[in-house]
């Protein structure tokens, strides 16, 4: 009764970074994977949403997850592929295949099974439809599975998502009897940290995020989807985001991915991780914090320039110019420092120094009446730039301005 699941998550199919494709990324991923199929003697495959970056993803993103899939079953004969849906995924699209394929071999789990109520009186989650037998070395039956797929809200009905998590892992527990059992979801459950850009719709502060204790601690492994930083989460019991397979923003970029690796055996559970190796590197210049606009340009002027290399092997970049005034040149410089370089360019940050606090402020408690308006001016340009007065041209152009307003004739909309 051994058994090995791989898990991961969240490989966002068809995800264009800053416009540019990820395909050759992917590519690169699922290639390693499937040899990690046989080097890993997986008997489970289980990946926790977000298979796609969007609910209508393009044919080029399916096609790439039906050839893994053809490829995986091809590979490992006895191989069982789990596909959860998670909060990008339209769960009708995901379960689309799903009466063509042996349930055997893969299942899809858009969203949530439910079934009649026994009164009759509306619908309710089937709990016993989403425990799927998860086979081991020989064959047989070597763990069960509670598959969670992320929920929305109207697939919940007015059940709480602690009453859902409680009765799947009560009827999974009782299905599994002895034998190990592997809960799932594709939320944000508090403790796990979260990215700035990629797991967009979640509330952060608490609203949406659930505690650990949702989970049973009779379950062996809790396999969780939707933060991309792979991680474990403090719980009753063994919890862990698998993460993405490599950065989907550049707030991603010091991760370390990996593929999650769940051996169990009688008596004996050990969990592990194996880095995946990262296609396409992700630049940032300065390397930490931000640098004048000089400083940024000389080092991206220093960057290799292109030798050939397909583009989408180009390491992505991200650029941070620290400013202290208005620097319309800033982008123009940028772009003209990166022509003919062997980078994709992300975004350009602009890093103002620390403003004061506009409540203590040179105009603080003053009445407007009072104010002269190069005054409120010059306070506001000090507040977005680091305490500095407008420069002598920004100035002469503000009371031109004013100028051309206060003379306007009467009776024009000024
Ligand atoms: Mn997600």
């Amino acid at each position: 009764m051994t058994l090995t699941l791989i898990h991961t998550s969240d490989w966002h199919l068809g995800h264009e970074l800053a416009g540019h494709p990820r395909e050759a990324e992917h590519e690169a991923f699922l290639a390693w994977l499937l040899g990690q199929l046989d080097e890993q003697e997986a008997d489970v495959l289980l990946v926790t949403g977000d298979i796609y970056d969007v609910a209508n993803p393009p044919v080029s993103a399916m096609r790439r997850l039906y050839a893994f899939l053809a490829a995986a079953s091809a590979r490992r004969p006895g191989l069982l592929t789990v596909i959860l849906g998670g909060n990008h995924d339209s769960a009708a699209r995901i379960n689309l295949p799903a009466p063509l394929l042996d349930e055997a071999r893969v299942r899809f789990v858009g969203n949530l099974p439910r079934k009649v109520r026994p009164d009759g009186e509306g619908t309710m989650p089937d709990h016993a439809a989403m425990l799927i037998p998860l086979p081991g070395k020989t064959g047989e039956i070597a763990a069960w599975l509670a598959a969670v797929p992320f929920c929305r809200p109207g697939d919940l009905g007015a059940e709480p998502l602690q009453s859902l998590y409680a009765g799947v892992a009560a009827a999974g527990a009782e299905r599994a009897g002895s034998l190990p059992l592997i809960l799932s979801g594709h939320l944000h459950v508090a403790g796990g940290a979260v990215s700035e850009l990629s797991e967009r719709r979640i509330v952060v502060g608490g609203e949406e995020a659930q505690a650990a204790s949702l989970f049973d601690p009779r379950a062996a492994y809790v396999a969780l989807g939707h933060l991309h930083r792979a991680q474990d989460v403090a719980g009753p019991c063994p919890i862990r985001y698998a993460g993405s397979p490599f950065p989907l923003s550049a707030t991603e970029r010091d991760y370390a991915h990996s593929i999650s690796v769940l051996r169990v055996s009688p008596g004996k559970f050990a969990l592990g991780e194996v880095p995946i190796p990262r296609p396409v590197p992700f630049l940032a210049v300065p390397a930490r914090g931000a640098a004048p606009l000089d400083a940024v340009v000389a080092e991206l002027e220093a960057l290799p320039a292109d030798e050939g290399l397909p583009r989408e092997r180009h390491p992505f970049l991200e650029v941070t110019v620290a400013v202290d005034g208005p620097e319309p040149h800033l982008q123009a410089r940028v772009l003209a420092a990166l022509d003919g370089k062997a980078v994709r360019l992300t975004r350009i940050l602009r890093q103002v120094a620390t403003a004061p606090d506009a409540n203590e402020g040179p105009l603080a408690g003053a009445d407007l009446g009072d104010l002269a308006p190069e005054a409120v001016f010059a306070a506001l340009h000090g507040a977005k730039y680091g305490g500095n007065p407008p420069p002598d041209d920004l100035a002469r152009a503000f009371a031109e301005l004013l100028i051309e307003v206060n003379t306007l004739p009467a009776g024009e909309p000024a």
